[in-house]
């Protein structure tokens, strides 16, 4: 076998990264990789399994069903945290309230256990979302809200697994992005997109573009400029919409483009959720020389007032996310 390396063991020579943490960080990321590999299996499983795909007949805070395998993944993710003893405290989208955990530990996770999962029963790419931060309280307390409400600039670490053609596991502790896939033969995750950067431009939009008429008028224009034809290249921009965050950011990253979810008018403040979902992905775009906003500010600038709090968010390579926000930054 060729020289490779593993997750396990970039995660272990890159704690040095970490004074103080001691190797606890390091268990966070073992966590959330066990955690993914289970996931993983599991969804691939997910056409032979008729008693796990489906709605599960509970609702999650917006209101919306929670799929069977949202709530599998919701309990691996917080099951292998718990686990590690390290993590004060976990927000899910899954779950109403913020979970309290070990109240010895000094970091908080918000997390998107299983993003996307409308997707699920018709086989295509969905994602976890993972967001970690050190706690503002005293360690030994119980961790409170207000451990969760930090701005996004505040993040160690950030990341997203991809359940796609193969799994992927993607993430940055604000030194580059390192993007490492599954191998399920060892079952080992391996470094595979080393320093991951997204180029400064790119071709692609990806919107929903039913929301059309639900838009401003600032991202409708949007919408005609992507679609007219550019006398440089003699074609439009190319849309891509699967309807799943992470792949769809995912796709983008590598190929170069923009992903937006505007405020609608039934959606003032856009779909996605700020904590577990906007600011991750930002911090990976600004990570590969990418960037994040909400039409207004810098996404990773928002000061959260609550665990669900939602954003418009437009994130992708440079000069299209700056294109996109000068339609809009001014309504
Ligand atoms: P979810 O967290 O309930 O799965 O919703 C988030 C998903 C994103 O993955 C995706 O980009 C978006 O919702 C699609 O929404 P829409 O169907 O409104 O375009
Ligand atoms: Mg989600």
């Amino acid at each position: 076998m060729d020289q490779v390396t593993t997750l396990g063991e970039f995660i272990i020579e890159k704690q040095q990264d970490f004074p103080g943490s001691s190797g606890e960080f390091s268990r966070i990321l073992s966590a959330i990789r066990l955690a993914s590999k289970v996931v993983s299996q599991q969804i691939n499983k997910a056409g032979l399994l008729t008693d796990i795909l489906g709605a599960a007949g509970s609702e999650n805070i917006q209101g919306e069903q929670q799929q069977k395998l949202d709530v599998y993944a919701n309990d691996q993710f917080i099951k292998a945290l718990r686990g590690r003893k390290v993590v004060c405290g976990i927000a899910s989208e899954e779950n109403d309230e913020f979970i309290p955990l070990n109240e010895e530990g000094k970091y908080v996770v918000a997390m998107d256990p299983l993003d996307g999962s409308s997707n699920i029963d018709v086989n295509v790419s969905v994602g976890t979302i993972f967001s970690i931060y050190r706690r503002l309280s005293e360690s030994g307390t119980p961790v409170k809200e207000s451990d969760f409400l930090q701005k996004g600039t505040e993040q160690l670490a950030a990341g997203y697994v991809i359940y796609g053609s193969s799994t992927m596991l993607v993430y940055t502790t604000g030194n580059g992005v390192n993007g490492f896939t599954y191998d399920p033969g060892i079952g080992v995750f391996v470094l595979s997109h080393p320093n991951m950067k997204t180029s400064e431009d790119g071709k692609i939009y990806s919107l929903n573009e039913g929301n059309f008429y639900k838009s401003s008028e600032g991202i409708q224009n949007y919408v005609k400029y992507a679609q007219e034809i550019d006398p440089a290249t003699n074609r439009p921009l190319t849309g891509r919409y699967i309807g799943s965050l992470v792949a769809d950011f995912h796709r983008n990253l590598i190929k170069g483009g923009i992903y937006i979810y505007p405020a609608t008018t039934t959606s003032p403040n856009g779909k996605l959720r700020l904590l577990y979902e906007c600011n991750p992905m930002a911090f990976i775009a600004e990570q590969a020389d990418g960037l994040a906003s909400t039409g207004k500010q810098r996404v990773m600038e928002v000061t959260p007032t609550e665990l669900h709090q939602r954003v418009p968010f437009f994130a992708g390579s440079k000069l299209m996310v700056e294109k996109a926000v000068g339609f809009v930054e001014t309504e």
